[in-house]
């Protein structure tokens, strides 16, 4: 098995905070996206899509998406469970993991991809070209506060996300707060709840992973 990753970016830090609670480890190569390392020709014929991270299996096999990775690595090593046992949290874990997914890391990454110099014409990941549309930073930050208002709202009276204990969800949520960082957006300090249960996931050894 082999990673192909940039543990600083937001998708593959999921994914490296998800394998450091499991205790995996793998051979890594690292994509330095500063430099244009996704663009290269021999990671693209690896990923023509041009993202990390990507994970190429015993058997040749190549997942390119981060919950795809998750899936098969949890399969592999189902101690301890990240995406849940019972089939409810299963679905709960699903349910909040992508709604945190669509509604915080997209809204940041809508905000910070439309302003930010340095993707001029590289408003969405990958290979094709699309400008910057100042219109849409202003619909991030509009989604982004929605997004800090659901999660404040889902966080009362818990400890975690989803159950009692830390999953994928928690792990998605903690991205999604360390990428509005990018675009100099902290969570709104009203946001208690969200606040207690930062100090808490931020405080794990796996937060450090990326
Ligand atoms: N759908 C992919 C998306 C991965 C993705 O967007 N990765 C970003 C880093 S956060 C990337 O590779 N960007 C390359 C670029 O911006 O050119 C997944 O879930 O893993």
């Amino acid at each position: 098995m082999k990673l192909y990753s940039y543990p600083a970016a937001p998708n593959p830090r999921r994914l490296h905070i998800f394998m450091a609670e499991k205790g995996i480890e793998m051979p890594f190569e690292p994509i330095d996206l500063m430099k244009g390392g996704q663009f290269d020709p021999s990671f693209v014929a690896l990923n023509p899509m041009s993202t990390v991270p990507v994970l190429v299996t015993d058997d040749g096999t190549v997942l390119t998406q981060v919950v795809a990775i998750c899936d098969y690595l949890e399969a592999l090593h189902p101690e301890p469970s990240l995406l849940g046992r019972t089939a409810l949290e299963k679905g709960e874990i699903r349910e909040w993991s992508t709604r945190i997914f669509n509604e915080g890391v997209m809204a940041v990454a809508e905000a910070f991809r439309k302003s930010n110099p340095n993707f001029a014409n590289r408003s969405i990941p990958g290979p094709v070209s699309l400008a910057q549309e100042p219109v849409l930073v202003e619909r991030g930050l509009k989604r982004l506060e929605h997004f800090w208002s659901t999660l404040e709202t889902r966080l009362a009276g818990r400890e975690f996300v989803v159950g009692d204990s830390f999953s994928m969800a928690d792990i998605d949520a903690l991205c999604a707060c360390d990428f509005g960082k990018w675009i100099r957006k902290s969570v709104p300090a009203e946001c208690v709840n969200i606040a207690r249960w930062y100090a808490v996931v931020s405080a794990r050894p796996s937060a450090k992973a990326g």
